[in-house]
């Protein structure tokens, strides 16, 4: 039987939630108009005032807030509360220019708390269960989200945080940990890990694991399932939301669950702008309605996917969402064609290859280039020079179908290529340099 954390919450009609998101918006508006200088002259500039949002339905009038609002308001610019009311400060992962520095009251942190125990819950966790949290703990939201969900669940919480595959293994096996949380790409890792260790998926006491924060296809999961012999459930969020548990997956498995009693969800055109009806592909917008310290309304997310209300059999009605295919700005462009890394990713397994890739980008004489470099999987290791052009040939041919374009196929020995214990860098693209 499906479990809840929050079931009058999960469960609640779609009126109840109407009516949630009316009231949260309208008061969010005035918070943020009365509290953040730098929104309300965005409004403003749209001739807006909050007396013109009186519901969900005027949510289309208010301006975008993009990552680059975030930069240049940078640190304190979005900040809605006194500083003396914030107890945490998160920031992302991201490379490049400022981080993003996203603060916390201690309401805040609680419903973020709430967000990921629900998440837990869906993935079947109860207090009888040992989760071990495995995402980094730190600046990055993957540790501190799933740990404070896992408290409030009042599972045994093991904080490894990332890394150390080694110890990893051990407390799985001697605290007989059952449910497993961290990047899709290092519970891969943990997998191979332990199946070179001669361990068979019934020996392993996990049960479960909620894996997030990058994009990973559904062979992935089929793999990771059957090494760990574990069902594997999605979850998504970011750093500017709070974190993990802006939306999970429930039983069904067939895409997550946005709280929506905190965040409302809208897809657009991410070159027009434009709202999009429901079932149209597009970029993912969220305004956050009952963050009191870092509200963000209308935040641009770059994540492509579909969101549907289409009755789910879990009995949770709140919208859910598709896998993000990944972010609009991971989207290579190569000669001219569209290519999302999610989709070399499905080809590559579906051809019996592990998760375990690089997609080198560059520019040669003028033209792109595309080579993708793949280990072969360790029972089917060959030097035969033959064979392995063959086998080359077979995945140039696959990808050509799949993405209309001619990549360079290198396979490579087991473990040539460096294993992740976080988010994967997957794709090195030497164009920008
Ligand atoms: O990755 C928060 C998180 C931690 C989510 C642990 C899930 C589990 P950021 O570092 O700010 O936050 O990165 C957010 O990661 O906009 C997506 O592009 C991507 N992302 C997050 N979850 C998923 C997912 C955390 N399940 C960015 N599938 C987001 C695909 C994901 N992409």
């Amino acid at each position: 039987m499906e479990r809840y954390y929050q079931p009058e919450i999960e469960t609640a009609s779609r009126e109840q939630i109407k009516a949630w998101q009316d009231e949260r918006l309208v008061k969010q508006v005035q918070h943020v108009w009365n509290n953040v200088p730098y929104y309300r002259k965005k409004m403003e500039e749209k001739g807006l005032t909050p007396a013109d949002i009186r519901s969900t339905e005027d949510l289309h009038k208010l301006p975008f807030l993009s990552k680059d609002d975030l930069r240049l308001a940078y640190p304190y610019g979005l900040l809605a509360v006194p500083l003396k009311d914030c107890v945490r400060i998160q920031s992302t992962s991201g490379t490049t220019g400022k981080r993003v520095v996203a603060f916390y009251t201690q309401a805040d942190i609680d419903l973020w708390d709430e967000c990921c125990a629900r998440a837990i819950v869906a993935a079947g966790g109860t207090n009888e269960d040992v989760c071990q949290v495995s995402y980094g703990y730190g600046l990055f939201t993957g540790g501190p989200g799933l740990n404070g969900g896992s408290h409030k669940v009042g599972c045994l919480t093991i904080p490894t945080s990332s890394g150390n595959t080694e110890r990893q293994i051990m407390f799985i096996m001697d605290l007989h940990a059952t449910i497993l949380c961290c990047t899709p790409s290092y519970a891969a890792y943990i997998g191979e890990s332990m199946k070179e260790m001669g361990l068979t998926p019934d020996q392993i006491p996990l049960k479960a694991g909620i894996f997030g924060a990058e994009a990973w296809s559904e062979e992935m999961r089929q793999d990771i399932q059957n090494t760990l012999g574990i069902k594997a459930y999605d979850i998504y969020g970011l750093t500017e939301l709070s974190g993990p548990g802006v939306s999970f997956e429930c039983s069904a498995q067939t895409g997550m669950h946005i709280n929506e009693d905190h965040f409302i969800a809208e897809i657009i055109d991410p070159d027009t702008g434009e709202v999009l009806p429901e079932g149209s592909q597009g970029e993912l917008v969220f305004t956050s309605i009952t963050k009191q310290a870092f509200p963000l309304l209308r935040y641009r997310t770059r994540d492509i996917c579909t969101l549907t209300r289409e009755p789910c059999p879990c009995g949770r009605t709140h919208v859910k969402m598709t896998k993000p295919q990944g972010r609009s700005d991971d989207m290579l462009i190569i000669r001219g064609v569209n290519v999302f890394p999610s989709q070399i990713e499905t080809v590559l397994l579906n051809k019996g290859y592990p998760a375990n890739y690089q997609i080198i980008v560059d520019r040669v004489n003028h033209t792109d280039t595309l080579d993708i470099q793949v280990e072969m999987p360790p029972e089917a290791y060959t030097d035969d020079a033959d064979e392995i052009a063959r086998r080359q040939k077979k995945l140039v041919d696959a990808l050509r179908s799949m993405l209309g374009l001619t990549a360079k196929v290198t396979l490579v020995a087991p473990k040539s290529i460096v294993r992740s214990e976080g988010k994967a860098v997957r794709v090195i693209d030497k164009r920008k340099i």
